[in-house]
Formats: structure tokens, C-alpha cells, sequence
């Protein structure tokens, strides 16, 4: 018995320094735990770039990209269609300020809606506010749908928060720092109506509370509970919180003359010229192995372009997997986050280019460890296990061309 003891205490004070050792600060926000349909068949986010991930605060700096929304035939039917949707920043908290973002030029201020199987560019700008290591995410926020998070940048913010400053001219041109504009004001509202709350609290609850008066209600003696002393209380707090309320309104009205409600309106934003040409493909069969973390589609593709093309990449929920045959390190691959690039992770099984009018079977294998560490595999585990995501194309003359590729998704437990 003592032995027992003595091994699990070694077991217990062993585990405890290996998990000193191996402990490391917590990074993610909750992107990985969303499910990987969500991720996978809903917005696919191309090209997004960060422009500085090494601010000061006060700083300012500007994510772009473009989010192709998948077409209905993809779109999970469980989640909401994009009628009311909103560009929107998933970070650590409000460590940025959103200065302005735009759909396609059109000021998002407000939410809009947004059609399946179109394309649209995005730029959102943000002020650098409180020092720190933020992952910092475009995201669309669909009515009923939920959050739906593109990839994330590394943005290191260095200063100090006390110098943050967010100014901005009203149209009355005042200029403010909205950082603090009414904070005062509204703590000392704050302050004053929960003074008279708590007054009026303690007035009744200094009283004998239940049992006294219970006993005295079922006495018929209930009458009595309320004294004068309580209605003159009841009848000075009411005067009190009328004539604050008076009070407060006229205040704001002489001190803001000029006010406007929050805009509540819907934006109408056009499309962007479709990413999605050039290019029919019939997904025939997908699978995934487990024990190689890859996921293989046989697919037939036509090149309905006029010029021959190579299929150079697999991307889904921000995932991408290059095939480096193709050779697609351009600039805003350089800088994509490399947990999310694969830079060899797609291997097709004919690298000759696809003439026009050509239909040819292809086997594709998207490999990498990322399906785990970004917790996409276990979309096998789901009752609706269909992926989706886009394949690139590239041409001779070097454009792409993208298109929609997704279906059921069969697992393979056994093999390498
Ligand atoms: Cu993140």
C-alpha cells in the first residue's frame, strides 16, 4: 500500500514539473473550436493581407482581402443564408479600434446583405490601442449564423495604452477623443442614479422583512406595514427621480443641441467581378485519412478558358495547401501566416497544363498537418460530413482562376 502511495506521489510531482515545463501562455480566442463546416462551406477568404503587423499604438494598420461566399449547393443548410451580415474584426478583446472598413467601396458602417456565390473585397483599418501579441482576424458576423472567422495575422503593438488617443471630428466640428468623450458624464449618471437605488433599497430592507410581514398580511393587518414615514419616503423619491429625469434631458438637450441616432440602415454593396471562371469541376470522390492527415479528391475538371491551366491550390477555411509544381509564392503568399500555408501540401496527379475545351480526371492530395492543429478533420465525426473550399488555377499567362470544389467527405481509419 505504502508503495502505491509513493509511486503516485512520484507520478503526481513528475507530472507537475513536466507541466511547468510545458506549459505555454494561451494564444487562441475560440477560431479553432467553431465547427469545421462552418469554416469550411460558407466564406472562403482569398488574398487577405495585413499591410503592419509591427505597430506602436496609435498606429494605424489595414487588413484587405477578398471572401468568396460559396454557393448554395455548399452552404450548409443548417446555417442562415447572409441576408443581414457584418464586416467585422475577431481579435483578444478591444485591444485595435475599427477607424473604417469598406465591402467593395461601400462604407460598412452598417451590416448588409450578401449573395451566395458572389465575391467581394473587403478593407478594414484599425488603430493600434493597447500594447501587447494580438491575433488579430477578419471576420463576418451572419444574422443567425454566427461569426464566421477568416485567417489570423500576428500583430505586435508596442507603447504605452495611456498614450491612445482616438480623435475624430463631429459634423459640427468639435473635435473629440472618443477614447474618453462622456465617460465622466456618464459615470457620474451612473453614479447618482445608483446612490438613489440603493437608498431606496435599504429603506425597505432595514425593515423585519418575510416572517414579520407575512404574519401581519395573514393577521389582516397589512395596512399597517406601510407606514407615514414610507410614503413620505415613496413620495420624495418619486419627486427626486421625476425631476432628475426632467433635469438630465433639458442638460443634454442645451448642452448637445445637435444630435443624430445611430444609423441603423442596411447597405446595398455591387458585386466584385466573380473570381469563380473559367473552370467547370465534378467532384467524383473524397476522402480523408486519418492516420495521413490528408484529404484526397478525384475530380474532373474543364477548362472552359481560353487558355491551358495547372491546378495550383487547395484552400478552405483559410487553410491553404500549394502545390509546388505550380509555383505560387507570390508576395501575399510570402506574408500569409505560415501555420495556415502549406506550402507543398497539394499533390496533383498530372502537372501538364489543361488545354481549353479539355476534361481530365485528376487525383488531388491535400496534405498537412493543419487539418488537426486547425481542427478541420473532425468534420468526419459530423452527421452532414461534406467539406467545401476552392481550388486555384493558374493559366499560361499566370491569372487564376478559381473554382468551388466540395461533397461528401468519406473517412479512411487504416494505411498511411
Ligand atoms: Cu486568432
Amino acid at each position: 500500500m505504502k508503495n502505491l502511495f509513493n509511486r503516485l506521489f512520484t507520478i503526481i510531482s513528475a507530472s507537475a514539473v513536466l507541466a511547468g515545463f510545458a506549459a505555454q501562455p494561451a494564444f487562441a480566442h475560440g477560431e479553432k473550436a467553431q465547427e469545421p463546416f462552418l469554416r469550411m462551406r460558407t466564406v472562403q477568404w482569398i488574398d487577405v493581407a495585413v499591410t503592419k503587423t509591427n505597430l506602436a499604438v496609435n498606429d494605424e494598420t489595414v487588413i484587405t482581402g477578398k471572401v468568396h461566399f460559396m454557393t448554395n449547393e455548399h452552404w450548409p443548410h443548417s446555417a442562415a443564408k447572409p441576408e443581414l451580415a457584418f464586416l467585422n474584426v475577431s481579435a483578444a478583446g478591444p485591444v485595435m479600434v475599427r477607424k473604417a472598413s469598406f465591402v467593395n467601396g461601400v462604407n460598412m458602417v452598417n451590416s448588409a446583405k450578401f449573395d451566395l456565390g458572389a465575391d467581394y473585397a473587403f478593407e478594414i483599418r484599425l488603430k493600434a490601442s493597447w500594447p501587447g501579441k494580438w491575433h488579430v482576424h477578419p471576420m463576418i458576423n451572419v444574422k443567425d449564423a454566427g461569426p464566421l472567422v477568416g485567417p489570423g495575422t500576428w500583430v505586435e503593438v508596442t507603447g504605452s495604452h495611456a498614450d491612445f488617443k482616438d480623435e475624430m471630428k463631429t459634423l459640427t466640428g468639435e473635435t473629440v477623443n472618443l477614447e474618453t468623450y462622456g465617460t465622466e458624464n456618464n459615470v457620474k449618471w451612473h453614479v447618482i442614479w445608483g446612490l438613489i437605488a440603493v437608498a431606496w433599497l435599504l429603506w425597505w430592507l432595514a425593515k423585519p422583512l418575510f416572517h414579520s410581514r407575512y404574519a401581519k398580511v395573514k393577521a389582516e393587518l397589512g395596512d399597517t406595514l406601510i407606514t407615514g414615514g414610507d410614503r413620505m419616503v415613496s413620495a420624495v423619491v418619486l419627486v427626486v427621480a421625476l425631476g432628475l429625469t426632467y433635469y438630465g434631458y433639458s442638460a443634454a438637450e442645451a448642452r448637445y443641441p445637435v444630435t443624430l441616432p445611430l444609423q441603423s440602415a442596411t447597405a446595398t454593396i455591387p458585386h466584385s467581378p466573380s473570381l469563380v471562371e473559367g473552370v467547370k469541376l465534378v467532384l467524383d470522390r473524397a476522402t480523408y485519412r486519418v492516420p495521413g492527415r490528408a484529404m484526397e479528391m478525384d475530380v474532373s475538371i474543364t477548362n472552359t478558358s481560353s487558355k491551358p491551366f495547372r491546378v495550383g491550390e487547395f484552400n478552405t477555411a483559410g487553410v491553404r495547401f500549394l502545390n509546388p509544381e505550380v509555383g505560387v509564392m507570390d508576395e501575399l503568399t510570402k506574408q500569409y501566416p505560415s501555420y495556415l500555408l502549406a506550402e507543398k501540401g497539394l499533390t496533383v496527379s498530372d502537372n501538364t497544363p489543361i488545354q481549353p475545351g479539355e476534361t481530365r480526371k485528376l487525383h488531388l492530395v491535400a496534405q498537412d498537418a493543419a487539418w488537426e492543429v486547425e481542427r478541420l478533420s473532425s468534420l468526419i465525426y459530423d452527421p452532414d460530413s461534406r467539406f467545401g473550399g476552392v481550388l486555384y488555377m493558374y493559366d499560361t499567362d499566370g491569372k487564376r482562376l478559381i473554382t468551388e470544389v466540395g461533397g461528401t467527405l468519406v473517412p479512411t481509419f487504416a494505411g498511411t
